[in-house]
């Protein structure tokens, strides 16, 4: 995680030109760094106008000195920011000079460590700050603008808080054995913890939501050949991306494409149709295909009117635990109804990618399974991690009320209780493990 007595520059803005370039300084020698590229001392907070220049003098850029002493800043320490022109090689020459005069080159996210370590961000707030900066969509940055807000960290601290109150009642009867088994009977007890259960299901189930949004919805279209699979991209891109002929067997490569809808970002990934084939490469884009079914988080199965029935059938043989959308196109062909039915639980669309009918249905569809209409005022980002950890919670907070209902096993009940707080302080990087920390922020950029 690095060590914190040294001082760490960075360029915070992305590589390439631009009319500013901004390098970040964080540490204890921040005040004598500023004070050499000024030649006085800096006010706090105050836009100073510099030339800032070499050791021999020369000028390397003119620009505007930030200076903002701990512990008001973004890390918690003395921290400078310089603004340059937003030239690589300008940048490059700035970041020598603040080395020069003591900094050291920082680690990707080590900004961000830094303020997790002085307390200034807890981890979920530290990992929004990476999720709003990635943020594909205006519903995931206003998610991940929530997180960083505090709002996820709150709700984990309220369960916590919660678990810590069931958990002092539990262990108070093991303390005084005689009158066990009359508290853990109490309903109140039962109650607070059926309340605390819900309340991390509830929790569970928004942050799902919220690592979708953040994710975007990875979608992937399969079937078998020449029903259209190709067309749908592309007409749902809106640009001729995949090479669409009348030749069974033409996609070979994944194609991938990101689409906006509402304000939902999601993946679409076209692939090649699935038969028996002695072509090699025929072969290969299959073997691709299937590498690509198993990162989806919805398959849009394509089919024609003669097929559709067994190939829905095969897929959820092969594929049972993967959410399903089924498209029935080229309907143009017996002048169907384009439209949304059910069959056997299998949502099915059916459309025509020629005429364009249907395809409004099939994008409405896509929407509401990417969260968009779900997404309301308190939606937050959320990661992987943290839904693993709140799964850990419930499943040890179910185990508990187990012990309390039907054993009437206070120790048992409390231990329970205690591996949830310890899965939830995971989250909020109470009890992270070091090299868990070292993980995460390592997936940063660098200047963030
Ligand atoms: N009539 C009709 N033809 C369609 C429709 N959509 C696609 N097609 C035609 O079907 C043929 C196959 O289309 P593709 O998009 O290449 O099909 P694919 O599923 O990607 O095929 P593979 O890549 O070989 O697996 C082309 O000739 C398309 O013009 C439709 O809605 N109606
Ligand atoms: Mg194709």
């Amino acid at each position: 995680m690095g060590d914190q007595d040294s001082s760490i520059a960075a360029v915070a803005t992305p590589p390439g030109c631009g009319g500013i370039g901004v390098l970040r300084v964080s540490g204890p020698a921040v005040p004598d760094i500023a004070a050499q590229l000024l030649g006085s001392v800096p006010k706090p907070r105050h836009a100073h106008f510099v030339t800032f220049r070499e050791a021999n003098g020369q000028a390397i850029d003119q620009g505007i000195l930030l200076y903002f002493p701990a512990p008001y800043s973004y890390t918690g320490e003395d921290v400078v920011e310089l603004h340059g022109h937003g030239s690589p090689l300008l940048m490059d020459l700035l970041l020598q000079r603040v080395c020069e005069l003591g900094a050291c080159l920082a680690q990707p996210g080590e900004f961000s460590a830094r303020a997790f370590l002085n307390g200034k961000l807890d981890l979920p707030q530290a990992e929004a700050v990476a999720d709003l900066i990635a943020a594909g969509s205006k519903a995931a940055a206003q998610a991940a603008l929530r997180s960083l807000e505090g709002v996820f960290s709150q709700r984990v601290q309220q369960i916590q808080m919660a678990l810590v109150t069931l958990r002092i009642q539990i262990e108070a009867t093991l303390d005084f054995p005689e009158d066990d088994i009359d508290l853990l009977a109490d309903p109140g007890l039962i109650q607070q913890h059926q309340a605390l259960h819900e309340s991390l299901q509830m929790l569970l189930s928004e942050a799902q939501h919220g690592v979708q949004l953040t994710t975007g919805l990875h979608v992937v279209i399969t079937g078998r050949p020449n029903t259209g699979k190709s067309s749908l991209l592309n007409v749902l891109a809106a640009s001729e991306r995949a090479i669409v002929t009348a030749v069974p067997g033409t996609t070979r490569d994944v194609i991938e494409i990101n689409l906006q809808l509402d304000g939902v970002s999601l993946t679409l990934a076209d692939t090649a149709g699935l038969r028996d084939s002695d072509d090699p490469v025929e072969r290969e884009g299959m073997r691709r295909t299937t590498q690509e079914l198993a990162r989806a988080d919805l398959l849009l199965l394509v089919s024609d009117k003669a097929g559709i029935a067994e190939d829905e059938r095969a897929l959820a043989e092969r594929m049972p635990d993967t959410e399903c959308l089924s498209v029935l196109n080229k309907i143009d062909l017996d002048d169907m109804l384009p439209g949304r039915s059910v069959y056997a639980k299998q949502v099915r669309i059916a459309l025509s990618v020629h005429t364009g009918a249907g395809l409004n249905v099939l994008r409405r569809e896509l929407r509401q399974r990417a969260g968009a209409e779900s997404v309301g005022e308190h939606t937050f980002s959320a990661r992987t991690r943290h839904l693993q950890a709140l799964q850990r919670a419930a499943d040890a907070v179910l185990d508990a009320g187990q012990a309390l209902r039907e054993q009437r096993a206070a120790e048992l009940a409390a231990e329970g209780l205690r591996e949830a707080q310890q899965a939830l302080g995971e989250i909020t990087g109470e009890f992270t493990p070091d090299d868990l920390l070292g993980e995460i922020f390592s997936s940063f950029c660098i200047g963030k």
